[in-house]
C-alpha cells in the first residue's frame, strides 16, 4: 500500500499547504542568512539522512554541497552557523480531527521512518530536536486507519541520546522502543534533558533493572499508553520532576508509596491502569500537586482525611473505581483550589 501512495501524484488541493511550508522554509533561511554551514554538521546531517526512509522526499533540499543551514528542517545559530534544531516533525495543515483523508494520508505519508544514525553526534550544539515522529497522541487517537507496522524509527539503543549533551527536549513518542533497553539508563543520567515524551513506544517493564544514580534533571516525563506493570525505583530519584503520566499502562497491585519522594511533583496521571490497593497516605504528602487522577483503576478503601494536605490541588480525578468506599471526609474544605473533581 505504501509504494502504491508513494508514486501517485499528489493531490492538487495540497498546494496551499506546499506553498505553506515554502514560507516556513523562506522565514527560516532569512533568519540564517548571516550564517554558513559548517562542514562537518553537513556530513552528519546527510549521513543522518541516509539512514532515514523518507517516502515523501521531504528531505529533497538536503543535497551534498548545499548550505545545510537553508536545508528544509534545519535551524542553525545565526552567527555561529551550528546547527540548533531540527523539526522534522510531519505538518498537517489543518490538525483537525475533520481534515480530509487525503491530508491524513499526506500527513502520514510525510513521516520519516528508518534509523536513528549516530553520526548526530556530531551536532554538539544540538538544543532541540523536537520529534522526528512527534506523534500528538490527542491527534492519532482520531485517526481512522493507524499502520504502525515497519516504516518507523525504531532504534535498538539510545547511545546517541548520551552524545547529545545540550538536548533540553527529546520526543520520540510513537517510535518503536521495544528494542532500545537502555532508554533509561541514558535518559536518567543525561546532564541537561528536561523534558522527556516516550508515549506509546512499546516499552515495558525491564527485566533486569540497574538502579541509576539519576543526574535529577527531568522535570517533565510522558510514559503513557506504554506496557509497564510496575514503576522503576529510578523514577524517585528524580527528585526536580514536576509532571509525570504513566496513563494507559498495565500498573498493577499497590500505588507505590515513594510517589512521595518526589516532592515537587505537581502534576501525577495514573488513568487507566490495574492499580488495586488503597490510596497510600505518603501521596498525600505531595502539597505542590496540582493535577491528580488514577481514575479508572480499581483502587480500593476509603478516603483518607489526609487529602485536606493536597492544598494545591485544582483537579482531583478518581472516576471509575469501584471499590473506592465510605464517606467524604470533611477535610475536603480544605482544598481552597480545587476547580474540578469527580468521584463518579
Ligand atoms: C542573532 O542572535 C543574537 C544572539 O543570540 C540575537 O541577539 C539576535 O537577535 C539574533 N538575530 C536574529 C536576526 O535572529
Ligand atoms: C550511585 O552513587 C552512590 C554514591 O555516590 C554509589 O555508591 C553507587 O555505587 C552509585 N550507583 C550506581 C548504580 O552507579
Ligand atoms: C524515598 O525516600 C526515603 C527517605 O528519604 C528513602 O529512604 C528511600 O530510599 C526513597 N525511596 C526511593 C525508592 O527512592
Ligand atoms: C491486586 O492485584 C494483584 C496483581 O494483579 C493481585 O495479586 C492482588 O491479589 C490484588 N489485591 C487485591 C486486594 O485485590
Ligand atoms: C497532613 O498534615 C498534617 C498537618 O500538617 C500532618 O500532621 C500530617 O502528617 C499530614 N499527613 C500526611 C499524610 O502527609
Ligand atoms: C485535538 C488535538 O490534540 N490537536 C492537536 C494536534 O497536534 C497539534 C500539533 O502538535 C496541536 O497543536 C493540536 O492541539
Amino acid at each position: 500500500m505504501a509504494i502504491a501512495t508513494m508514486t501517485a501524484p499528489l493531490p492538487i488541493s495540497l498546494f496551499p499547504f506546499l506553498l505553506l511550508n515554502a514560507a516556513i522554509c523562506f522565514t527560516i533561511c532569512d533568519a540564517n542568512s548571516n550564517a554558513r554551514c559548517i562542514q562537518s554538521e553537513r556530513e552528519a546531517l546527510l549521513k543522518f539522512k541516509n539512514h532515514l526512509i523518507d517516502p515523501s522526499n521531504r528531505l529533497s533540499s538536503w543535497v551534498e554541497g548545499g548550505d545545510c543551514c537553508e536545508w528544509i528542517g534545519v535551524v542553525c545559530h545565526n552567527s555561529t552557523g551550528h546547527v540548533h534544531q531540527l523539526n522534522l516533525a510531519p505538518t498537517l495543515s489543518e490538525p483537525d480531527e475533520f481534515a480530509p483523508c487525503f491530508e491524513w494520508e499526506a500527513y502520514e505519508r510525510s513521516k520519516l521512518g528508518g534509523k536513528i544514525n549516530p553520526s548526530l553526534l556530531e551536532l554538539k550544539h544540538l538544543t532541540g530536536f523536537p520529534a522526528v515522529i512527534p506523534h500528538n497522541l490527542g491527534n492519532l487517537s482520531k485517526l481512522h486507519y493507524l499502520d504502525l507496522g515497519g516504516n518507523y524509527l525504531k532504534p535498538k539503543s539510545f547511545q546517541w541520546v548520551s552524545g547529545l549533551s545540550s538536548l533540553l527536549y527529546l520526543d520520540l513518542s510513537g517510535a518503536d522502543l521495544s528494542k532500545a533497553n537502555d532508554w533509561l539508563q541514558v535518559t536518567f543520567k543525561h546532564p541537561s534533558l528536561l523534558e522527556l515524551r516516550l508515549s506509546n513506544c512499546g516499552l515495558e517493564d525491564d527485566p533486569s533493572p540497574v538502579s541509576v544514580n539519576s543526574t535529577k534533571s527531568l522535570v517533565i516525563l510522558d510514559l503513557s499508553g506504554n506496557g509497564f506493570s510496575s514503576v522503576s525505583k529510578s523514577i524517585f530519584s528524580l527528585h526536580s520532576l514536576m509532571s509525570f503520566d504513566l496513563s494507559e499502562n498495565s500498573l498493577e497491585g499497590a500505588i507505590p508509596y515513594y510517589f512521595g519522594n518526589i516532592s515537587f511533583l505537581e502534576v501525577l496521571d495514573l488513568t487507566l491502569n490495574h492499580l488495586n490497593s488503597s490510596i497510600p497516605n505518603s501521596l498525600y504528602s505531595l502539597n505542590r500537586l496540582q493535577f491528580l487522577s488514577r481514575s479508572e483503576n480499581q483502587l480500593q478503601g476509603t478516603i483518607s482525611r489526609a487529602i485536606g494536605n493536597l492544598s494545591s490541588i485544582t483537579h482531583l480525578d478518581l472516576c471509575s473505581n469501584f471499590m473506592l468506599e465510605g464517606r467524604l471526609p470533611t477535610s475536603l474544605e480544605y482544598l481552597c483550589k480545587l476547580k474540578e473533581m469527580d468521584l463518579s
